[in-house]
Parts: structure tokens; sequence; C-alpha cells
């Protein structure tokens, strides 16, 4: 990998990750509609939107590798979360394809899988079961990501990122946590490793109580260096109620899966987050 592409690099995920791939191959391409400051080494900065085809064509060329963080990251209206996150994947899909690149990291989320009740052990091979719109638009794209490696013969890792923020604060959090290293180490998995079709891993660290079986990240490699352990006795002992409605409390995708969140009257109730396999 000569140069790699990172999407979305103006984010909350991105703006980290932009420190912590320095270095990592010879030219970083960061881009994003926002104002991303001034290239730093062996960076370049490309501003774009990601609905444009013209502003896809530019970005991709002469790129080896995608890191695909761009697109909205909670739940949106349909309008929105089509147009960004499912044309726009799409079209940075088929961006990419034509302009010869070989990899592609798709940033999926755990609210692909949000419905599915907490306690039901996941390894990303079960049915996708999303929890919002946002996590309809993250099935998606680990569809598409299937579709261009069968079809067109990409490498893709579809990562479903758990909770990437600085520290876990609820049991829900505590599963999920992921840290900025480590989802950088999948990342780089999915960028470098030699043989690699389709496969979808959990974007999570080395935490105890998870609902997640991480097995095909560490067939690929992956040796995570943190853990949400370091939080479990503060967690347990707070005794803030976790936000969400029952419906929200029940599933693993928590406040993504609450009536609130999502805005429209739901039909079901708590009973409705039944196991499937
Ligand atoms: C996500 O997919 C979001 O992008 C992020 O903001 C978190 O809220 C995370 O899920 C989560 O599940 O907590």
């Amino acid at each position: 990998m000569k140069r790699v592409l990172l999407t979305g690099a103006g984010g909350g995920i991105g703006r980290r990750m932009r420190q912590t791939l320095v270095g990592c191959y010879p030219i970083l391409r960061v881009s994003d509609m926002v104002d991303l400051g001034p290239p730093g080494d062996g960076e370049e900065v490309a501003i774009a939107d990601l609905t444009n085809p013209e502003d896809l064509a530019r970005i991709v060329d002469g790129v080896d590798g995608i890191i695909h963080l761009g697109g909205l990251s909670v739940e949106n209206e349909w309008d929105d979360i089509l147009r960004t996150n499912i044309d726009g994947a799409y079209r940075l899909f088929e961006a990419a394809y034509k302009a010869g690149v070989k990899r592609i990291v798709f940033a999926s989320s755990n609210h692909a899988i949000g419905f599915y009740p907490r306690g039901q052990i996941l390894d990303g091979s079960e049915r996708p079961r999303p929890d919002c719109r946002y996590g309809l638009s993250k099935v998606f794209g680990e569809a598409l990501s299937q579709y261009f490696a069968d079809n067109y013969g990409l490498g893709i890792l579809s990562i479903r990122i758990g909770f990437c923020f600085e520290k876990a604060e609820t049991q829900r959090t505590l599963g999920s946590w992921v840290s900025i290293g480590d989802l950088t180490q999948l990342c780089r998995i999915g960028l470098d490793t030699p043989e690699l079709h389709h496969e979808i891993v959990f974007g999570m660290s080395d935490n105890s109580r998870t609902w997640w079986d991480n097995k095909t990240a560490r067939r690929l490699g992956y040796q995570p260096k943190d853990s949400s352990d370091i939080w479990a006795a503060e967690v347990d002992a707070s005794g803030i109620p976790e936000p969400g409605d029952a419906v929200g409390l029940a599933v693993q995708g928590g406040p993504f899966a609450s009536e609130g969140y999502q805005g429209d009257p739901r039909r079901v109730g708590a009973d409705s987050a039944k196991p499937i396999s």
C-alpha cells in the first residue's frame, strides 16, 4: 500500500485515526467535506463531497486502499441516510473499482445487528438485525462489500464498530468499547492482509464483558492491546441509568433502538427482541 485514502477524516473517529495512521503508509490522503487544515508530513488533503461524482473520481485516483469512515454516523432522516450512506457508499465503491483500488475497509456499525437481544453471542456470521435507519444503511454497506468482493475482486473488511470514545461509561459500552489504537490495528489488517475476500469483524477491544465473539478478527491476526475492563468496577458502582426505553434496554443497540431516538412511534415492545440464529 503506497497511497491510502481516509474518508471522513474530519469526523470523531477520523480525526483521531488521522493521528494513529501517521507513518503507517507512505502517503495518507485525508478527505472530508469540512476543513481539514494543512497536510502533515506524508499527507495529502482532499476536500470532497462523497455524493459528487467528480469529487469521488478525484479522491480515489492513484489510491491503493481506502478506509471508508465517511457518511452519517448516527440516525438521521431517511433521505439523508439514503443519499449519504447508501448512494454515497455505492458510488465510492464504484469509483474505487474503476480507479483500480484493491482494498477497502468499510466502517460498518454494531447497529447492523443492534436488534439482537443482549446476551445472545454473535460472531459476524449471523443475519443482520438493524435497530434504526442508520443501522439499515450499514447492513447495505456490508452487502455492498460482499457484492464488490464477489463480482469485482476487491478485498474488503467490514468492521462493525462499537463504542469508539475515550472511556466506557455504561454496561452496554463496556461490551462494545474499542480504543482508537485497536480500531486502527483492525483497519491495517483490512488493508495489509495478503489474502482477503470479504470478512465481517467486530470493532471492539479485548473486553471481558461482551456479547461478541471476535474470532474472525483473531483469525486475521488481530491482537487488541486495550480493554474496557479497567472501568468495569467504576461502571458497576456508578448506578447511572442507561439511556433508552424498554426496547433499547433489551437489545444490543441500546439508545439507537429506542423510540425517542428514531423519532417514529414503534409498534413493538421489548419482547420482540427474541433470539434468532
Ligand atoms: C455508532 O455506530 C455511532 O457511530 C457512535 O456514535 C456510537 O454511538 C456507537 O455506534 C454506539 O453504538 O454506541
